[in-house]
């Protein structure tokens, strides 16, 4: 039996090499050189190209290079019998929180307008923010949502929580299904999503649910593009009924150089570095996966096909 990794828009190298090493006895390959695609059972994906998937005919675990699916969910046809699976480490939830706490720190204490008005030489002290006087929204209290939502109560910031289904994190008031979610918006200073992205969830960071945020509220979003509406981001800032937005990820990654949003002084853009996956602790979870497989023993973070959770 073999691994093949079928990975764009990220360096597989270090993946192959993490691999070779844990298993030295299985041959590691690399799309497109493939020897016999029919022997194909184990791929490791990430953002595979549409449809290549139905090159390998006898796969039957396609393991996602990061946390989230939806590349490919939404890129290859659900087959019965092909198991799903993604990368749960704790240092993606520790490396989103501490991203989002700087995201947020950064507002409160004002720090991109003081970095602002020094490339213009000007001394123009402002005002600041407190944590216990700010409530945080958080969207997605999985994995990942659920450590961030805690961390931020914790230090004394009022924590609003969504999810689809019921949650209990301490410190943390938790909102389930879509006609709690206008409250939990409701009144909140910074908005964080950090929602998978999935059918259901597509779009949810539009107008008609931003508008229950406190006038003035600050939008950050870590989770996928295609969770915001685009347009209703422009007209809010443009209104100034959102004063900013922290934006990590975007519908099109790269950003096209010609996005209007890179010219847009209240929107700060980072390149999908919110949380990155370790190769050393996620080829980890490959390999054990692998050789569950192997022992036909069941494997681990499995993801359903049609939920794309
Ligand atoms: C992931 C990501 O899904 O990097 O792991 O966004």
């Amino acid at each position: 039996m073999s691994i093949l990794i079928i990975c764009n828009h990220k360096d597989p190298q270090p993946w192959v090499e993490a691999l070779r090493e844990q298993l030295p006895e299985t041959p590691i390959q690399l799309y497109p050189e493939v020897k016999d695609p029919a022997l194909v059972e184990f791929v490791v994906c990430w953002k595979p190209q549409p449809g290549v998937l139905e090159q390998f005919p006898n796969a039957k675990v396609i393991q996602s290079l990061g946390a989230g699916v939806e590349h490919i969910t939404r890129t290859q046809a659900a087959r019965a019998g092909v198991q799903l699976t993604r990368i749960v480490d704790p240092n993606l939830a520790v490396d989103m929180w501490e991203f989002v706490l700087a995201a947020v720190m950064q507002q409160l204490k004002q720090l991109p307008v003081y970095a602002a008005k020094q490339r213009k030489n000007s001394w123009q002290p402002g005002t600041y923010r407190r944590i216990a006087d700010t409530t945080v929204a958080i969207l997605g209290l999985g994995q990942i949502g659920s450590l961030v939502a805690e961390k931020f109560a914790e230090l004394g910031f009022q924590v609003k929580g969504w999810a689809r289904s019921e949650k209990e994190i301490s410190g943390v008031r938790c909102y389930a299904g879509w006609q709690a979610l206008p409250e939990c918006l409701h009144g909140a200073d910074f908005l964080i999503n950090i929602l998978p992205l999935t059918r259901a969830t597509e779009g949810i960071l539009k107008e008609q649910h931003l508008r229950h945020l406190k006038p003035g509220a600050f939008l950050i979003n870590v989770g996928r593009g295609g969770h915001l509406n685009q347009p209703d981001l422009l007209k809010l800032l443009a209104e100034g009924f959102l004063s900013g937005a922290f934006l990590d990820v975007f519908q099109t990654e790269p950003l096209p150089s010609n996005h209007p949003f890179w010219d847009i002084d209240n929107i700060i853009i980072t390149p999908h570095v919110a949380s990155l996956t370790d190769v050393v602790s996620a080829s980890r979870q490959i390999v054990e996966n692998y050789k569950r497989y192997q022992s036909g023993v069941p494997l681990q973070h499995c993801v359903s096909w049609e939920n794309e959770y």
